[in-house]
């Protein structure tokens, strides 16, 4: 394959690790969360580099910055490129970073090599794709395809503000974000590059995947109230604790999801607090979260089912109340096949003889997915591990992971 341009992985290592001074901790992770004074930072570095690749650069409603560039043939359907630059809690300085910054590398590399592209390609970085300050992730890119409506806004983060007044603290206008929905048709085509977040490429010994399905997750909020008292006074069995039935229903959300061994099912509880949280106070009430994943939608929801039963019958033996509320609720979804052919045809051809995988993390292809075709490439990372400072991708697996794609996004936009 002649490829008349070259992706400069130099540059892509610096960006990345510009991006990871944004939000650094102490002990070198990312805490860059959406709609905060770091996410201003590190979208004006990211809107510079846009400009510099020959974009047109914008905000939608929803916080979404993309990147645009208009093609020959003004016909021609749109081929988007994404991923996300906010992170979680003290995470690493890869996830979702390798998909923005290699989309805007291989634009870019086009553009040096004057390789014109007949369709429109826009780069977007999606707004809180990791959704911990909000509690409620994928926002951009539901935002985009429609699913977020005006009642999804009035999640609170830990300072009481609203995700509505954090858009506008932001300078967009959350009472227009219908202007900003994209419907079916609208774009042509979404691919995303991202860390792989496990270890199955680094045990393959393989730089680069194709991914063929994603994990859908649901998050819940679960309250468990029972009655407060002091712990010194009231008899253990006149208790209502509703930590020891939050913590009984925890460990039974271990077996639930590891019921069958050879179903993919995931379930995390990763956040957990105490009303009021004194040492001395039988709590008022537990609430803490939980992340359930299957790449199959039925024995997804017959895992929710079950953890809904069990925690009524917790509740009903210790006498204790329970709420349980579905903060953001995404279906699993297939890459599409004809994406996948032209991948594994376009690696072989680059030597990267990447193998085809699932992903159990969740990623904004999920929602491009109900609008348009999707593709994903997965990088190998050091040891599977993600969303810890620990995250560590070689700048040399992710140029090829950039150049799978836009080997891919000549495919497709050239023609
Ligand atoms: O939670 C996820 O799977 C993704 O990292 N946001
Ligand atoms: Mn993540
Ligand atoms: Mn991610």
């Amino acid at each position: 394959m002649v490829t008349t341009y070259a992706i400069n992985a130099k540059r892509i290592a610096e960006h990345i690790t510009r991006l990871g001074e944004i939000g650094r901790t102490a002990d070198g992770g990312v805490h860059r969360m959406a709609l905060s004074e770091e996410d201003r930072q590190a979208q004006a570095l990211v809107t510079q580099w846009m400009e510099e690749a020959g974009m047109q650069v914008r905000l939608d409603n929803f916080g979404n910055l993309i990147g645009r560039k208009e093609g020959t043939n003004p016909n021609a359907s749109l081929v988007m490129l994404g991923s996300h630059i906010d992170s979680v809690p003290n995470g690493g300085k890869f996830d979702g970073i390798i998909g923005v910054v290699g989309a805007i590398e291989g634009v870019r590399a086009l553009q040096e090599a004057g390789i014109a592209l007949s369709h429109p390609v826009e780069v977007v970085a999606f707004c809180d794709e990791e959704g911990p300050r909000f509690n409620g992730g994928l926002f951009g890119s539901r935002g985009m395809v429609g699913r977020i409506e005006q009642k999804d806004l009035q999640h609170t983060d830990l300072g009481g503000i609203t995700r509505y007044e954090a858009l506008q603290q932001f300078g967009l206008q959350p009472d227009r974000m219908a202007e900003s929905i994209r419907k079916k048709g609208e774009v042509g085509l979404y691919l995303e590059m991202h860390i792989e977040q496990g270890p199955y490429l680094e045990a393959a010994g393989k730089a680069v995947g194709i991914v063929t399905g994603i994990a859908g997750p649901v998050w819940l909020n679960i309250r468990i109230t029972g009655e407060a008292g002091h712990a010194g006074t009231v008899p253990m069995n006149m208790r209502q604790d509703p930590m020891v039935g939050a913590a009984e229903i925890i460990h039974a959300i271990e077996g639930i999801c590891s019921a069958d061994p050879a179903a993919p099912t995931v379930g995390t509880v990763g956040r957990i607090t105490a009303k009021p949280g004194g040492a001395n106070v039988i709590p008022e009430s537990i609430e803490f979260s939980l992340d359930i994943r299957d790449t199959d939608p039925v024995r997804r929801d017959h895992v929710f089912n079950k953890v809904k039963d069990f925690i009524q019958q917790v509740c009903d033996k210790r006498k204790l109340k329970h709420d349980v509320q579905v903060m953001m609720e995404v279906p699993p979804m297939n890459c599409a096949s004809h994406v996948i052919e032209t991948m594994t045809e376009l690696s072989q051809k680059l030597s990267l003889d990447a193998p085809h995988m699932i992903s159990g993390a969740g990623h904004d292809a999920m929602l491009l997915a109900e609008i348009t075709d999707i593709g994903m490439i997965f990088v190998r990372c050091r040891k599977g591990i993600s969303h810890s400072p620990k995250e560590w991708a070689d700048t040399e697996d992710i140029a090829k992971g950039t150049q799978l794609l836009t080997e891919t996004l000549l495919r497709y936009a050239r023609a």
